[in-house]
């Protein structure tokens, strides 16, 4: 399995979900302003969509789009994705929650084009979609529950946007979560793997 991916991009997610279910996979590093792989290959030939992340999986095929390479993750490792019941609703409807409503948000502050009123106006979605996601922890260490699922992976990659590249402020709930997320040894060793840490 080969994960295309950027460091620091929302690609970290399914690379913190490899990591936190111990499936072995290989990384390969696209420079997504060229559109280059590290081996110098044209990355639109392999995905024309041109962005990251995409999973070559075992037969060859092509995964992109996070919420399905976080799903596919999870079918490989279900302590990571609730595989029935209510659980495995919720935590498809927080994928879409933070897919759409929060990574989305991010659009004007990661675009150089963007005026200072755009990025502010930006800010203060993410900062009303950071409350929404706030109560969805209900008390809980994680997403997910005691231990980290997909969910946490892509929340941390946006609250990692949000207080290290966008200088944010969490509240102190999802700074504590930032912490204990951070602490994580799937984290702390993707964030190696990718140099950010
Ligand atoms: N719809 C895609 C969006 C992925 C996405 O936004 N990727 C960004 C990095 S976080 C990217 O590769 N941007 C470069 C580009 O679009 O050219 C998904 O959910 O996987």
């Amino acid at each position: 399995m080969e994960l295309y991916f950027s460091p620091g991009a929302c690609s970290l997610a399914t690379h913190i979900a490899l990591n936190a279910g111990n499936i072995a996979h290989d990384r390969v590093k696209v420079d997504l302003k060229a559109k280059t792989t590290e081996q110098g290959e044209d990355y639109r030939t392999i995905n024309p969509k041109g962005y990251v992340p995409a999973l070559e999986i075992e037969d060859g095929a092509l995964l992109t789009e996070n919420i399905a390479l976080l799903s596919y993750v999870g079918s490989l490792a279900p302590a990571l994705f609730p595989p029935d019941g209510m659980a495995h609703w919720r935590t498809l409807e927080t994928l879409a929650f933070i897919s759409t409503e929060l990574h989305k948000s991010f659009k004007p502050l990661f675009n150089p084009a963007s005026s200072e009123a755009e990025k502010d106006e930006a800010k203060k979605t993410l900062r009303g979609r950071f409350d929404l996601i706030e109560p969805m922890l209900n008390g809980r260490p994680f997403l997910n529950g005691d231990a980290i699922g997909v969910t946490d992976c892509y929340l941390f990659v946006t609250l990692f946007w949000a207080k290290e590249k966008f200088g944010m402020e969490l509240s102190p709930t999802l700074a504590g979560y930032f912490s204990r997320m951070r602490e994580q040894p799937a984290v702390a060793q993707a964030l190696k793997e990718e140099g950010i840490a």
